[in-house]
């Protein structure tokens, strides 16, 4: 993917799938959406890292038809799902979007035309934005925001509390969601810190108006404590790991 021409770059494409994490309701225990996290699979190298190619295709310039190409297949699938199983009602896709996106003049339009393709409005999808590159380019985000909410796309601040977040930014951007950092879950059942952490993110979220979404629940300590904080969300390997598209549809069918 980084060092080769544009018609290869194509080519490398097909070499990209999406896996899905379910994101669950933690007063009803019910799924309400899914994060879309992008998956390599190199011809020889094998499985490669987002972690490791991300960061290069922003370097490149190849995070534009990468990410166009996640929004394209997160939002193919989930109108297959809502097809396939229209008793399981708002379910949305959450689509993590890199900072370099948010410099493409059109993206709103882009992404009205990939949600009226597949017959989707704009509640269906999230867009996961890093607290970092969201404060970092908080003044020119401001108005790209407020298009996208125009639309009714849900928005989310990711990896919240790694950042610093300008509370009056926070309370001017239209945004619905702060999904906790996984550093901070980690361990909240014997750390005291973290755990005062997430209570004081909860509460700073919730007097915004805005609701939460614990990342990296593993076990039921964690859980527990959550529930008990009023946190809307959780997200991690205690409810399931990222799976493929297949594995997904195998759940669902027990469900409907
Ligand atoms: O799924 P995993 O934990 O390996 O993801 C590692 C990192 O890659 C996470 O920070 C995640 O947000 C990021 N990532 C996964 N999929 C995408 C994607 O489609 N676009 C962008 N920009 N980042 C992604
Ligand atoms: O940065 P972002 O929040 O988009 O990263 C999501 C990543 O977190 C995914 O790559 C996913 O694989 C990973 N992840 C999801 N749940 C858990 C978990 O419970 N524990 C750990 N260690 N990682 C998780
Ligand atoms: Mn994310
Ligand atoms: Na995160």
């Amino acid at each position: 993917l980084p060092s080769h021409p544009p018609s290869a770059a194509r080519a490398n494409l097909q070499q990209l799938h999406l896996y899905y994490q379910p994101i669950i309701s933690l007063k009803t225990g019910r799924v309400t959406g899914f994060e879309a996290l992008v998956r390599w699979t190199h011809p020889t190298r094998g499985a490669v890292s987002p972690a490791e190619f991300i960061p290069i295709a922003e370097k490149t310039g190849l995070i534009i038809p990468l990410g166009e190409w996640v929004l394209l297949e997160a939002c193919r699938q989930l109108s297959i799902w809502k097809q396939e199983f229209p008793t399981l009602g708002a379910l949305n896709i959450s689509v993590n979007l890199s900072g370099i996106q948010l410099t493409i003049p059109d993206l709103p339009q882009r992404i009205a035309d990939i949600l009226r393709a597949h017959n989707l409005s704009g509640e269906n999808i999230k867009l996961e934005i890093t607290e970092s590159i969201l404060m970092e380019n908080a003044s020119k985000a401001t108005e790209l925001l407020a298009e996208l909410k125009q639309q009714q796309i849900q928005l989310c601040i990711d990896d919240f509390g790694t950042g610093y977040s300008s509370l009056s930014y926070l309370h001017r951007l239209p945004i619905d969601t702060l999904k906790i950092d996984r550093s901070f879950i980690n361990h909240m059942e014997s750390d005291s810190k973290n755990a005062d952490i997430v209570k004081s993110i909860v509460n700073l979220a919730h007097s915004l108006g805005l609701n939460v979404v614990a990342e990296g629940v593993e076990n039921r300590e964690q859980l527990i404590m959550l529930k008990a904080l009023d946190c809307e969300d959780g997200q991690g390997y205690l409810f399931s790991r990222p799976k493929s598209a297949a594995d997904i549809t195998e759940v669902m069918k027990t469900w409907s």
